[in-house]
């Protein structure tokens, strides 16, 4: 039996889950009642097992089942709290179970609407129409035995009387044994609620509760229903406004930025706000009201609170009185009756929507505790959910143009974000130096001005020139958890394939691009989706060009340089079909999404600024925080080093640069080297635009991944020292020969591309790196065979005076 109490909270955040069970349902009392009469009621037990109540429907979850099972493995079926009882922690309990609710909530509307026509269809098939008389539907009602009643087929486009076959539908599925429509709630219920219409009983005292709050019959009933509902809504506004009473002698005011003061003194304050975002979301159905826990620049022991509308604006100064009001109320008494008298004169229906509240917060330490406090006062209002965005983005803007230009963004008209810039370069830091996204993603490190007071904060690094971006949080003391270009590629992946699938017809091609570097880890992510996966050279412009091939092409490199390409065709097309659609229909929303994002984000080129905004924006659809994010998949460890050499164009790779074709011999003792590691991959690259040859290594562990990296990068140098010394040797050879017709201590070279002519150099040159350079480009042209009998340097005349002419 299922004991929905008003309605469906819609967190996804565990924490979210429990401050809603325990305020919203009055806890003990009405779990105690909901324990012993549900049938198939769960307990879980950790310490001290707790009561919870779940719908049956969460037994058909593979997760749900997964605890089950852990029960029964524990207890057999000898359950000692007298129902099912659940050894797992509360956390894992909770977590498993707010995650089905919430995907139980995105169903729920679609198939009560689905699950009325098919009943409805079977009811007024022969044997049903036969037995009810035209414009009436035949539902059998009770929880065992089931009684016949007859009720009017427009009930089915009401509320209550969906989330009545809703209930039906989970019980029962399609195959109602009494052939008609059967609703297995207890038959006083639904009694109850037809009779309260014709009798007018006073649901007041009665403690009946009706979980489904049937009120079908008439306006009169209705009403009862929701006096009821309001007076459990006090009760429970009461209990919850006892956790935060008034300091003395406050006295605060709605300001310029919402309540301001001592974060010390604040927690009732907060309280109260989330309690005046639950009625503001629910006067302005449907909306997402934002609640922000800050203090802006004001010094960290201060704190602060205050309230977005749905336009992303400050709150209506019409409700700043209101504020004020409710934020000084001395008592819990005073607090509640200021609520009542609002909502009355503002009249909000308490109990017959949805509210949603988004809570953030900056990086303040008083920051977590009051964001509690915001998330129980939304929660106490029935059937409103508050879910928490944690803290607000911090920037580093790598002492670049993308901290400046982001600066002036957030002025301009992206005032209602929340973003603290870092690293702009205004405070004397240097370019890329310890700062940025390449040297976070390479080194894996925090960036200057990055630290332990920062743990857990959703952070973000642009390059210098902000067209590469990185995320990252700080997980303990020095260490990061950093969230790539693979990570955000599979980010927007998986969001336009959600949205791909809402349309599903199969015919947008969607690919994804990316290249050697990539973690192997990401690569099985999006291949798990049944996505595309391409590779490309490194560089953008290798993977624009395959991105290109597609409707929808994704392509990120590792380092966070990337962007998502819309063909013209496929855009022309959603703008076409969103025409024929239903406004705020599953499709029409789909489409909507796919062309705001094919708008937003910069298909020139990558863009750090576009990429953070679309980021931003699938976080908040999602409701994820940058930790849910970071557990799409784990990265597999890698490692990537720089080895500095004298002439990076020794190192030759094949097309997709995953193999090296020289130096001779080297992809074979590379490969020797893999092999010694679990999960190793490693290729070697010389830079496009460092003077560097690169080495990536992966493996199963840091330790590995590590040691395969410095293992490859040992061969990369011996292999090109020995290329070097295998020119110096031949120099050396040829300068035997050479040297009847040099002076002593000199050497005879011939210099030039096709023409050649005769230099002589002091001996000491050899020892000299640009000199090697130039040797070693000899040798690789013409081996030990130089033609013209001595040492030949085939590079332009002017480049061999240059190098020598620096020597001397
Ligand atoms: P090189 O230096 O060729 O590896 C680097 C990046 C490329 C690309 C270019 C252009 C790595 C391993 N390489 O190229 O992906 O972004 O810079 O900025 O990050
Ligand atoms: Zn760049």
């Amino acid at each position: 039996m299922i004991h929905s109490f008003y309605h469906q909270p819609k967190a996804s955040n565990p924490i979210t889950l429990m401050a809603l069970v325990r305020s919203l349902l009055g806890a003990k009392k009405i779990l105690g009642r909901s324990v012993t009469a549900a049938s198939t009621s769960k307990r879980t037990t950790s310490a001290a097992p707790k009561g919870y109540v779940v719908p049956i429907s969460y037994l058909s979850q593979p997760s749900f089942q997964a605890l089950l099972s852990k029960s029964e493995e524990e207890f057999g079926f000898d359950h000692p709290m007298g129902g099912l009882t659940i050894p797992c922690s509360e956390d894992i309990f909770i977590t498993v179970t707010s995650r089905l609710q919430k995907k139980k909530l995105e169903m729920a509307f679609v198939r009560n609407l689905l699950g009325a026509k098919k009943i409805l269809g079977a009811a007024t098939s022969k044997r049903a129409t036969s037995a009810a008389p035209k414009g009436f539907l035949a539902v059998y009602v009770g929880e065992s035995q089931k009684k016949r009643y007859v009720v009017p087929i427009s009930y089915l486009s009401q509320p209550s009387f969906q989330a009545l076959l809703s209930k039906s539908e989970e019980e029962f599925g399609f195959d109602h044994p009494m052939g008609g429509l059967t609703i297995p709630c207890p038959e006083d219920i639904f009694i109850n609620s037809s009779s309260c219409a014709a009798t007018n009983a006073n649901l007041q005292g009665s403690e009946t509760v009706c979980n489904l709050q049937v009120c079908l019959c008439s306006k009169g009933l209705k009403e009862e229903s929701q006096k009821k509902r309001y007076l459990t809504q006090i009760a429970s506004l009461l209990k919850s406004s006892d956790l935060f009473p008034l300091p003395q002698s406050l006295k605060l005011s709605y300001g310029t930025a919402g309540f301001r003061g001592d974060a010390t003194l604040l927690a009732s304050t907060v309280y109260r706000v989330g309690i005046l975002s639950s009625l503001r979301s629910l006067k302005l159905k449907p909306s997402t009201i934002g609640l922000m826990i800050t203090a802006s620049h004001n010094k960290v022991s201060d704190n602060g609170v205050k309230v977005s509308d749905p336009s992303g604006g400050m709150l209506s100064q019409e409700w700043e009185p209101f504020a004020d009001q409710i934020a000084n109320a001395s008592s819990p008494q005073k607090l509640v009756s200021l609520i009542k008298e609002f909502v009355e004169r503002e009249e909000i229906s308490i109990g017959d929507g949805e509210g949603e509240v988004w809570l953030a917060r900056d990086t303040r330490p008083s920051g977590e505790a009051l964001l509690r406090a915001a998330e129980i006062g939304v929660s106490s209002v029935s059937g409103c959910v508050a879910v928490d965005l944690g803290v607000k983005l911090v920037l580093d803007g790598a002492n670049g143009v993308g901290g400046e230009k982001m600066d002036e963004l957030l002025r301009g008209y992206l005032s209602n974000l929340d973003i603290e810039i870092r690293n702009t370069g205004r405070d004397g830091g240097v370019l890329n130096e310890s700062v940025g996204a390449d040297f976070v993603q390479k080194e894996n490190v925090a960036p200057l001005g990055f630290g332990v007071n920062d743990v857990g904060v959703r952070c973000v690094s642009f390059d210098g020139d902000a067209d590469r971006l990185v995320y990252f949080y700080v997980s303990s003391g020095e260490k990061i958890e950093l969230l790539d270009g693979d990570k955000i590629l599979s980010l927007f992946a998986l969001f336009v394939k959600e949205q791909l699938n809402v349309l599903d017809n199969g015919c947008c091609r969607l690919g994804v691009v990316q290249t050697a570097y990539a973690n192997g880890a990401s690569t099985d992510y999006l291949n798990g989706l049944g996505l595309d996966v391409v590779f490309a050279k490194t560089g953008v412009k290798h993977l624009h060009e395959k991105a290109a091939e597609f409707d929808v092409g994704i392509y990120f490199e590792a380092n966070g340089h990337g962007t998502i390409l819309f063909s013209e065709d496929y855009v022309s097309l959603l703008v076409d079909k969103r025409k024929g659609l239903s406004e705020g229909s599953d499709e029409y929303n789909a489409v909507s999404r796919l062309v705001a994002v094919s708008k937003l984000i910069n298909q020139a080129v990558g863009d750090a600024i576009s990429g953070l905004l679309l980021v931003e924006v699938v976080l908040r659809h999602m409701g994820w925080s940058v930790q849910k994010w970071n557990e799409l998949y784990k990265d597999l460890p890698s490692r990537q080093v720089k080895v500095e050499v004298p002439d990076r164009t020794a190192a030759v790779t094949t097309r997709e640069e995953t193999e090296a074709l020289r130096p001779l011999g080297i992809q074979d003792a590379i490969n020797g080297e893999i092999r010694k590691y679990k999960r190793g991959r490693a290729f070697i690259r010389p830079s496009g635009t460092e003077d560097v040859v690169r080495v990536y290594a992966e493996a199963s562990t840091q330790e590995d991944a590590d040691s395969l990296a410095d293992s490859v990068a040992q061969l990369v140098k011996s292999f090109l020292e020995m290329a070097l010394m295998r020119s110096l040797f031949s120099a050396k050879k040829i300068f035997s020969r050479a040297t009847s017709a040099a002076p002593k201590g000199f050497l005879a070279v011939y210099v030039g591309e096709s023409q050649k002519k005769r230099y002589v150099v002091p001996i000491s040159y050899l020892s000299q790196p640009s000199f090697q350079a130039l040797l070693s480009k000899s040798e690789e042209e013409f081996g030990f065979n130089h033609p013209m009998g001595g040492l030949t340097i085939p590079c332009p005349e002017d480049t061999f005076i240059n190098v020598t002419s620096q020597l001397q």
